[in-house]
């Protein structure tokens, strides 16, 4: 991936728009946990910020810098939610701008969930995540007794299912909701607006990777500064 520079000015500038009061839906990654350690610091300096994490990993480090934590049933809006990804579509003339692909680490379901609950949605990025067409991997978060069923339909729609294997563990990844993950490789993507509604009707599935038209805006971090996109 980029550097951790980019990375951290990335997260930083996403952090600087946390308001007193806010409550803010963390991300998970290498790029969102530098905008989870601003936030720290600001509740740290006395901010009054609560958090809803999206994965035991952002749970923790939310934990470790102390921001208080709530939940989604706790809260009457959640005003930001800052989250990384692992493809933006970043070229002005497509119609896919600001589409991504999420779920490099497999915690892209409640990170759709929070993202979308969110009145604000910002992506932070460093620059090799940038693309002008969709091409990576779609992750597919799949109900364990399905990722045969599922792996077939999408076998039928020209995509390459892969179950993602863990690495320090026997078998699959399981998700922290106790499922299974498809990594499918469908190659370029020119809608990613109608592969993400037939994904979504796939029996089995419960949530896919490609979230369009939901960000606001992305900070991308460079070796010298940040750059903004808005949507
Ligand atoms: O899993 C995700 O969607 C994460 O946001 C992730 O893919 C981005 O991780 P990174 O910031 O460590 O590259």
């Amino acid at each position: 991936g980029g550097s951790d520079t980019a990375k951290r000015r990335a997260g930083e500038r996403a952090a600087e728009e946390v308001e007193d009061g806010f409550v803010v839906g963390l991300g998970t990654g290498s790029t969102t946990a530098h905008a989870i350690r601003a936030i720290g610091r600001a509740v740290a300096d006395g901010r009054d910020i609560r958090a809803i994490p999206t994965s035991f990993q952002s749970r923790q480090l939310a934990l470790e810098v102390s921001i208080p934590l709530t939940e989604l049933d706790a809260v009457d809006r959640v005003d930001l939610a800052i989250d990384g990804a692992d493809q933006v579509v970043d070229d002005p003339d497509a119609a896919a701008r600001g589409a991504l692909i999420k779920g490099g680490g497999a915690a892209h379901a409640r990170e759709k969930l929070v993202d979308t609950a969110a009145d604000r949605f910002v992506v932070v990025a460093d620059p090799s995540k940038l693309t002008d067409r969709l091409e990576r991997s779609v992750p597919v978060e799949v109900l364990p007794d399905a990722h045969t069923t599922v792996a077939d339909r999408i076998d039928a729609m020209e995509g390459e299912p892969t179950l993602r294997t863990a690495e320090r563990k026997d078998g699959p990844v399981v998700t922290d909701n106790g499922n299974l993950v498809l990594d499918c490789a469908f190659g370029r993507i020119g809608d990613p607006a109608a592969l993400a509604a037939t994904l979504s009707a796939i029996p089995g599935v419960v949530e896919h990777g490609l979230f369009v038209g939901v960000a606001d805006a992305t900070y991308i971090g460079t070796d010298d500064g940040v750059e903004v996109r808005h949507y």
